[in-house]
This record gives structure tokens, sequence and C-alpha cells, in this order.
């Protein structure tokens, strides 16, 4: 079994706590008070910032711009761990090729997820072979997202925050979504190599519960990309 890590301390969070009126006010007073100032280093550091408690305010994303290597801050899974995951990724899922769309049910709900899955568009997400799908889950379940890079090459480095706030998204989308509802951190490093059997793949996880019911966005945090498109729905009904 590969490891599982859960990045953040409090384990799961109530993202009925953060409606969206609630965001707001958060959002404002994180840029009264400069919380915006951690954001500055981005590129410039090659570790985390510090603990990513939700809702803290502070950026904690970093930028190592280097592929994967052990003990970079998730797990690492070798080319037959990616492919496993790549073939339950439908798990407890009703895929909708037409349109786009991946309906998850029950209480538990796991969403298996691939930062720009070769054979897809650059700077494109993953769930169930579908570029960008919606994603809908059900009011109350318990969620976890587990996302693995399988992206190669300088600034692909992936990561993912679910915000309320609508595309389109500026160069720096975070100027736009602030640290989200939802984040993975710190963002994954790419592949180890080339060839795809033979690299290592970052993959990271984390866990909510999804509380208010409408309509959010997950996003790639990473400069440009969610500018590019690397952005889905994320419905909660
Ligand atoms: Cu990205």
């Amino acid at each position: 079994m590969k490891p599982t890590i859960r990045r953040c301390a409090c384990g799961a969070f109530v993202m009925a706590a953060l409606l969206a009126a609630v965001w707001g006010t958060s959002a404002q007073a994180q840029m009264a008070a400069g919380g915006y100032g951690a954001y500055g280093a981005y590129g410039a550091y090659g570790g985390m910032m510090g603990e990513g408690m939700m809702g803290g305010g502070m950026m904690s994303f970093a930028q190592s711009d280097r592929p994967v290597e052990p003990g970079w801050g998730g797990a690492v899974l070798d080319y037959a761990q990616v492919r496993d995951f790549l073939a339950r990724s439908a798990q407890g899922a009703r895929v909708d090729a037409r349109a786009n769309t991946v309906t998850y049910s029950g209480r538990d709900v796991r969403i298996a997820m691939v930062a720009v899955q070769p054979g897809h568009p650059d700077q494109t997400f993953e769930v169930a072979g579908l570029t960008n799908p919606t994603l809908v889950v059900p009011r109350g379940a318990t969620v976890r997202i587990d996302l693995v890079n399988m992206d190669y090459g300088r600034n692909m480095e992936h990561g993912l925050i679910i915000t309320p706030v609508p595309p389109p998204y500026p160069y720096m989308s975070m100027m736009a979504t602030g640290p989200g509802l939802v984040q993975l951190e710190p963002l994954l490093p790419w592949r180890s190599a080339s060839r795809l059997q033979a690299a290592s793949y970052a993959e990271l996880s984390t866990s909510f519960v999804a509380g208010e019911p409408g309509t959010y966005w997950y996003v790639c945090p990473t400069p440009e990309h969610a500018e590019k498109g690397m952005v889905g729905r994320f419905i909660v009904r």
C-alpha cells in the first residue's frame, strides 16, 4: 500500500464554516494585515514556509523548482503505483464523459486526481481519465483528494486549492483566489525522469468535509497554470 500523507494537522475541516460571505471578510482582513506578503517569496524558497493550517491567512506555498526526491514533503510513488492509482481512479464514481463530469456518492468520497496525465493537454487536471472534469460531491461527505503529479520539467510543480472565486484568473492566480478553502501544499514537484517507467512521482492528500452546497473551483496555484486553464468546477450538492 502506498503511504498517505495528510498535510493538515487538523485532518479535516468543515467547508461550511467558510461561507462566501465569511470568506470575503477574511480575505479583506488578510489583505489589510498584509497577509499576502509570504506570496512574495514564491520561487525563492526551497521548502515549506510553515505548517499549513486552513484559514490561517498566511500563504505557505513554496516552489522548489526541482524534480521529486525522497523527503520532499509528501509521498513518492513508482510507476507501478501510479498505474494502480490510475486504474482505480474511477472507483466509487459515476463518470459521464459527454458531460465531462465525475459524480461521487456516499459519506466518504475519495477523488484520485492527476496533474497533467500524459496524453492530455498541458496545464490540466485529470480525474478518471477526463480533463478538468466537473466534480460533484454530496453535501456533508468527507472528501479525500489524492493528487499525483505526472508532469515533467521546469515550472511543472502543481498544486491544488478549492475556492469559491470563479475564473478567469490572473497569472498569479492566488492573487484572485487567496489560499482557498482547501489546499494541498507544498506544490508537488515534477516526476524525476522523462521516461515514465523510470520516474518517481509526488503524491499529496488532503481531507475535508464538503459543507456548504454550491459551486466552487479547483485551481492550480502555480503561476500561469490556472490562467492557462488548470481549473475545474467542484460542486457540493
Ligand atoms: Cu499546475
